[in-house]
């Protein structure tokens, strides 16, 4: 009997990758997104025995539950919910950002993740399933223009470790991952489309790909039930930090 994933935002990048990946095991993926002609591209590679769409904006509560309740009953048994739906708006530095940008990343990352995975803790609870968090190396190490979404992806380990807690004794598994430079769509949302910006992003640096993601998701999901992979953070070989800066006066 196969089991079931959920995976938000399931259009481009990390999301779509993984739906990939676990269909090719065997998984059947609810693949959520705005966005019905990406999903439906995924359904049309992957099978409708496979893969289901459901298409609602991750911020909007009501169309969440609307579209989780209409689920055909073999795809509504989740086992596994992967909250990957999530963006970085803007890399300029806190006084100059537009305040709308840092709503977005909050609604997005931080209260459309907590509200579909308390909707859906009861039937993780019911199926001893898996909860994986996409956090960001963001989470821990600051840097500029990260500001506001460094704060979400904060919250997200955060939210993880806690959420843990209050499993405990269930079965429930919960993991944070927490990957550094990656390739994909995340980057120009992240520049407003600016593909020169992307470009440079990524020149030589040989990032982790959305394939590298997915791989370590289904690693995380493999592992026997005895097991809970409290956090993983990756970055490619290219990436380490910064010393501190000091102003000099
Ligand atoms: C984003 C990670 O390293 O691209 O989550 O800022 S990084």
């Amino acid at each position: 009997m196969s089991k079931t994933a959920l995976i938000t935002g399931a259009t481009a990048g990390f999301g779509a990758a993984t739906a990939r990946l676990f269909v090719r095991h065997g998984w059947k993926v609810v693949a959520t997104g705005r966005r019905r002609d990406r999903l439906d591209e995924l359904v049309r590679e992957l099978g409708e025995e496979n893969l289901f769409p459901a298409v609602f904006d991750i911020r909007d509560e009501n169309a969440m539950k609307e579209a989780l309740a209409s689920l055909p009953s073999e795809f509504s048994e989740i086992d596994l919910l992967i909250n990957n739906a999530g963006l970085a708006l803007g890399t300029k530095p806190a006084p100059d950002i537009q305040l709308d940008d840092w709503r977005v990343m909050i609604d997005t990352n931080v209260t459309a993740l907590a509200v579909i995975t308390q909707h859906l803790l009861p039937k993780l609870i019911e199926r001893q399933g898996i909860i994986i968090n996409l956090s960001s190396v963001a989470a821990h190490w600051p840097y500029p223009g990260g500001n506001c979404y460094g704060g979400t992806k904060a919250f997200v380990r955060q939210f993880s470790y806690g959420l843990r807690c209050d499993l405990h004794g269930t079965g429930v598994r919960v993991t944070s991952i927490e990957p550094g430079l990656c390739e994909s769509e995340f980057t120009l949302v992240r520049t407003k489309g600016d593909q020169k910006a992307y470009d440079e992003t990524y020149k030589g640096a040989k990032a982790l790909q959305p394939e590298d993601i997915a791989e370590t998701l289904f690693w995380v999901a493999s592992q026997p039930a005895h097991i809970n992979m409290n956090s993983i953070e990756l970055m490619p070989v290219s990436q380490t930090w910064n010393p501190f800066r000091i102003y000099r006066g």
